[in-house]
């Protein structure tokens, strides 16, 4: 074969094998074959030599022709190869549409939550509004004016979480008496505050978070949630008292409820009493729910005392009325058969789930 018969050869082979290749590597590969330092054109040309010097020209030429030719095609192939990588990579980023949604969690309401919202939508519809306050409270507002004495155990620094540490600054500060500052008990400083600012008739329920400090178990927590209740109003009873709480038992636990009021003492309150319910679990034959009694204490209410009335400033003559208080965690607890109020806080997914 004469050389410009084998770089005829060499161009219609180089042609189709570039249009051949399918990928990037694959047509560097055929450059690299036909154009190379050592590929097949230079092979071709080591024959040039040989040749006389009068047909040296033509072949020249046509190794010229073959190369251009060559040197077009891998351009054009390339561009080809480039633009369906291009085309791949945007199909493949399509959104599709018919994929299904990823599914969101759906949150439930936690359970103290819910109780204090059953309750406050009992009271609301007789009449109440719910009234709030601070949690960082003053010693007057939690226990002077809710006629504590001075020397009250609820006021010790073991019942209590005092807040304020003017250690540092003591000589410079001007704000209340460190021992002054400390977190509520109960939400009871909320009506006091109520009281020292809204002329009755007052009817309002006040929940909230609360805070005494007991070490964790089973049935105490140093933070739970408390809901509590104040009516002012002229000629308000003790009948009145027993009518509201019956009710809102019986909204809570069902129209077959019992409810019995055993005399108690409260400092803020005259008379006093604890309020139980008939147990649910075993309808009041005893049973290990209500420790074989029959009945589950669920309530502490009386008549505001005189002195609560002296201390906001309304006289104990004109206005009467009663409050009422009761501790949601343990509500939560015996309306679903908690073992331990310590779960309520733990945020455990598994446990929080359930309900
Ligand atoms: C209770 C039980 C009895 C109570 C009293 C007052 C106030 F502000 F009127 F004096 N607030 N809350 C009260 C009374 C709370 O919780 C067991």
């Amino acid at each position: 074969m004469s050389l410009i018969e084998q770089l005829t050869a060499l161009g219609a082979d180089g042609l189709a094998s570039i249009a051949a290749a399918d990928s990037a590597a694959a047509l560097d590969a055929a450059r690299v074959d036909l154009l190379g330092k050592k590929g097949r054109l230079t092979g071709i040309l080591r024959g040039l030599g040989a040749l006389p010097a009068d047909e040296r020209p033509a072949v020249g030429a046509a190794a010229n022709r073959v190369r251009t030719a060559i040197e077009d095609a891998l351009t054009t192939r390339k561009a080809a190869l480039d633009a369906a990588a291009l085309d791949a990579q945007l199909a493949a980023g399509t959104l599709d549409i018919t994929l299904p949604g990823r599914a969101r969690p759906i949150g439930a309401q936690h359970l103290i939550s819910r109780i204090r919202d059953e309750i406050v939508e009992v009271f609301c519809g007789i009449g109440y509004t719910v009234a709030e306050g601070p949690e960082v409270e003053l010693d007057f507002y939690n226990f002077t004016a809710l006629n504590h004495e001075p020397q009250h155990p609820a006021r010790s620094a073991s019942d209590t979480f005092y807040v304020v540490d003017r250690s540092t600054d003591a000589e410079t500060w001007t704000g209340p008496e460190p021992s002054d500052v400390l977190m509520r008990t109960h939400t009871s400083p909320v009506q006091i505050r109520t009281m020292e600012h809204t002329k009755p008739p007052i009817y309002i329920l006040a929940p909230g978070k609360v805070y005494r400090r007991d070490v964790p178990d089973p049935t105490h927590l140093p933070q739970f949630t408390q809901m509590e209740g104040l009516v002012v109003d002229r000629d308000v009873t003790f009948a009145d008292l027993r009518g509201t709480l019956d009710y809102l038992c019986r909204e809570i636990f069902g129209s077959q409820v019992r409810t019995r009021f055993r005399p108690h003492f409260f400092p803020f309150t005259e008379p006093s009493a604890e309020v139980d319910v008939s147990c649910n679990v075993c309808g009041g034959t005893g049973c290990r729910t209500c420790k074989g009694t029959g009945w589950i204490e669920i309530l502490g209410c009386g008549m505001v005392d005189p002195n609560v009335f002296a201390a906001v400033g309304l006289d104990p003559e004109e206005w009467s009325g009663f409050a009422f208080g009761l501790g949601i965690d343990r509500i939560a607890a015996l309306r679903y058969d908690l073992p331990d109020i310590r779960m309520l806080v733990e945020g455990d997914m598994r446990f929080l789930r359930q309900f």
